[in-house]
């Protein structure tokens, strides 16, 4: 059948589920990640030959997991299925991609973005040091490459994933020195009702806390992380409870973390525009209910567009491809349609209240010491950053995040200012004292990730 040229980058669970729909309409969508296998993060794949079941690897979720592996693997034949390939640019009508040392332009009608997220740190002293980790680093090793981060774990941070990871973490047989959660207990309660909604989630949730507390896991509930200690490797953390008092806890690794935010760089470069959203403390693309964008023909759908979790997006992707179908003249399902958009509405109220029950601690990411890097790649200090907030005064200097940037190359290097720009922007709000949606977001650069320079210069 002919149709769009429709591509779709991100194999997780909202790319898989917007190409089986393409799929099924009739068309041959361009199939594009940078992983090997589809799954994306949630059902990340492990490496070959593993022996840990899909029970030990996905726990509860191991049922879905093989659905969208099965998914993918039925769809690879039907579709031009890209693996191991990057999508580094997008521009009007095409995209960059990088695979195998090479550079191919891929030309498309309508794109569907399904990037997902990554995670947000806080810098806490220490935390460049070998052996600290992000939670979905340490998460990984344990799904991906059967490997635990260290022997003698702390978890540190906020939000389900702190959670969920220190109970694989100790299910896989490590030991887990601690877990600390910034959000004290109470504001979690406070949110409870709201995440009644989604009782079979709220339950595993639940039952995750009370796993790692029967186990007589030292935890801490509205504690704070002082410093990682350690000379060659992290060897110990510093922290201090609710009350004020401050331990050391011996370790050889930590997970670090502070929830998820989109991974949309490529929606940026397509022009996207974005708002602040204030509850989740993201800058997020905008986008319709069915994933339309006002950019023409760029969709979005899954974490990317804003977090929603795997079955948020599994049905975010169906119906971003529905969107493209009708858009394009090629098909519609009345029926589908208005089930997925029923489905879809219901869930805003349930991650709105997770949202509050685990808030990224933008005090403590406003107040990081001054001696403390905050952008790992170019070695930059709050304090530096700071100082380029205070020379505002004399020299209309740094009142947004991107004036930071020139200022002092913060986020200027390899990750492009997806670690550090949060907690920067944190910083400077603070030290400006103004609101932390008027320092603005860093813009996206390409590529998005880097690629070999000889690879470009050869084109
Ligand atoms: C590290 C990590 C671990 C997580 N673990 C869990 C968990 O255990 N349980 C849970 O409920 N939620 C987890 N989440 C949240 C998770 O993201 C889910 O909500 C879900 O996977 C979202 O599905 P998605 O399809 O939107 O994105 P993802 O599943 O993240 O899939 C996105 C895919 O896009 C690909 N991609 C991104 N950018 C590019 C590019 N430029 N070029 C090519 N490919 C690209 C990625 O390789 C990935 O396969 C995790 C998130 C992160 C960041």
């Amino acid at each position: 059948m002919t149709g769009p040229t429709v591509v779709v980058v991100g194999a997780g669970p909202a790319g898989t589920r917007a190409v089986e729909v393409l799929v099924r309409a009739g068309l041959r969508p361009v199939w594009i990640d940078e992983a090997p296998a589809n799954g994306g993060r949630i059902y990340q794949r492990p490496v070959a030959g593993t022996t840990r079941s899909s029970r030990d690897l996905y726990g509860t979720e191991a049922a879905k997991a093989e659905s969208i592996h099965a998914g993918g693997e039925r769809l690879y034949a039907a579709c031009d299925w890209r693996p191991g390939t990057l999508a580094w640019n997008i521009r009007p009508g095409m995209l960059d991609t990088f695979h195998a040392g090479r550079h191919e332009a891929v030309a498309f009608d309508r794109a569907i973005l399904c990037t997902g997220a990554m995670e947000r740190i806080v810098p806490v002293p220490g935390w460049t040091l070998p052996g600290v980790f992000t939670l979905g680093a340490a998460q990984i090793a344990l799904k991906a490459q059967g490997v635990a981060i260290g022997s003698r774990v702390a978890f540190i941070g906020t939000g389900p994933l702190l959670w969920l990871t220190a109970a694989q973490y100790l299910k896989a047989g490590a030991t887990v020195a601690l877990v600390l959660d910034t959000t004290p207990l109470r504001t979690k309660a406070r949110a409870a009702a709201g995440l009644f909604a989604d009782p079979v989630t709220f339950a595993k949730g639940l039952a995750l806390v009370a796993r790692l507390r029967l186990a007589g896991v030292r935890v801490l509930e509205g504690g704070v992380p002082v410093a990682f200690e350690g000379t060659d490797a992290v060897e110990a953390v510093r922290v201090r409870d609710r009350r004020g008092r401050e331990q050391r806890i011996a370790c050889d690794a930590v997970g670090l973390g502070f929830g998820l935010k989109p991974e949309s760089q490529l929606a940026d470069l397509a022009g996207v525009p974005f708002r602040f959203d204030a509850i989740e403390r993201n800058w997020i693309p905008e986008r319709d209910s069915a994933g339309r964008t006002p950019v023409q023909g760029v969709y979005l759908a899954g974490d990317g567009a804003g977090i929603g979790g795997a079955d948020a997006a599994e049905l975010a992707g169906a119906r971003a491809a529905w969107a493209v179908l009708e858009d394009a003249g090629v098909a519609s399902d009345a029926a589908e349609i208005a089930r997925l958009d029923r489905a879809l509405a219901r869930l805003p109220h349930v991650r709105a209240a997770l949202e509050r029950a685990f808030p990224y601690p933008s005090a403590l990411a406003a107040r990081v010491p001054d001696a403390t890097i905050v952008c790992r790649c170019e070695a930059i200090t709050a304090g530096e950053l700071r100082a380029a907030a205070r020379a505002r005064h004399v020299t209309g200097g740094a009142a947004e995040v991107n004036r930071a940037k020139a200022f002092t190359r913060i986020g200027m290097g390899r990750c492009q200012g997806r670690v550090c720009g949060p907690p920067a922007a944190e910083i400077l709000a603070d030290a400006l004292g103004c609101d932390i949606a008027a320092v603005g977001r860093l813009r996206g650069q390409p590529p998005v990730k880097p690629i070999p320079i000889l690879a470009e210069a050869a084109e």
